[in-house]
């Protein structure tokens, strides 16, 4: 038999054997961030595509991680995510959350509280709170990090843009936006550590696109 003709086969069978791959092994996510800013509505963006319905239930503790197949331009991946509560007494559960699955991407979700009004400092002790999480060398139980425990990237998800994109207009580059600014500290602890973050926005709620789109890009690019 012809070699590039075996060659070609044995490309083919590759791809099949890696997006095979990629639906059965599972990327763990982690979705943190305060009570009300869209988490459970992301964790449904994920599972169903398309508008999701006003979230009424406060989601209370940690719940069982679940797997969402993450389909954008032909391109397919698995990921595993928990929904798990945004009030102080949750914080917790993250980190373990994060030891237990050993997740790999964090994304810390926000919305515009802290630009409505100024006293409201949801968003900054939640992040200082996930922030040492992550760069603290041991976990809460005590036991050692290992490189690999270190999460691969962070991702600050700036959710319900299509209300403070009207709300709180801003000239210029979108990463610039002062909703992003009280959070630079922690992103160069993190940077500091070795751990790329970066800012994204979204509408949980109504854009899916833009939601598997960060996804997407969080995977591809780190
Ligand atoms: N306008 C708008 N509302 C959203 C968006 N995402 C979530 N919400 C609303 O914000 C509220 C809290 O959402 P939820 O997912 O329960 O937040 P969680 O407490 O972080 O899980 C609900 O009323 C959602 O409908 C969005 O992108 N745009
Ligand atoms: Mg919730």
């Amino acid at each position: 038999m012809d070699i590039s003709l075996l060659t070609g086969f044995a490309v083919v069978l590759t791809e099949a054997v890696y997006s095979f791959y990629k639906r059965v092994h599972a990327i763990n996510f982690g979705v943190y961030g305060s009570t009300m800013v869209g988490k459970t509505t992301l964790s449904h963006q994920m599972r169903t595509r398309g508008e999701v319905p006003q979230i009424k239930h406060r989601t209370v503790g940690l719940e069982r991680a679940s797997r969402k197949i993450i389909k954008i331009d032909g391109n397919a991946n698995t990921i595993r995510s928990a929904d798990v509560g945004g009030e102080s007494m949750y914080w917790r559960a993250w980190i373990d959350d994060i030891q237990k699955r050993n997740v790999k991407y964090i994304i810390f979700m926000i919305d515009h509280r802290h630009l409505d009004s100024p006293a409201n400092l949801d968003h900054q002790l939640a992040w200082k709170f996930l922030v040492d999480g992550i760069c603290a060398s041991v976990w809460p139980n005590g036991k050692k990090k290992k490189n690999e425990d270190y999460p691969l990237a962070v991702g600050i998800w700036a959710n319900k843009h299509d209300i403070w994109g009207e709300k709180h207009k801003h000239e210029g580059e979108i990463d610039k936006h002062p909703i992003f600014e009280p959070f630079k500290y922690g992103m160069q602890k993190l940077n500091e550590k070795g751990i790329p973050c970066f800012k994204y926005i979204v509408s949980a709620k109504s854009q899916p696109e833009m939601v598997y789109r960060g996804i997407m890009t969080m995977i591809k690019d780190y």
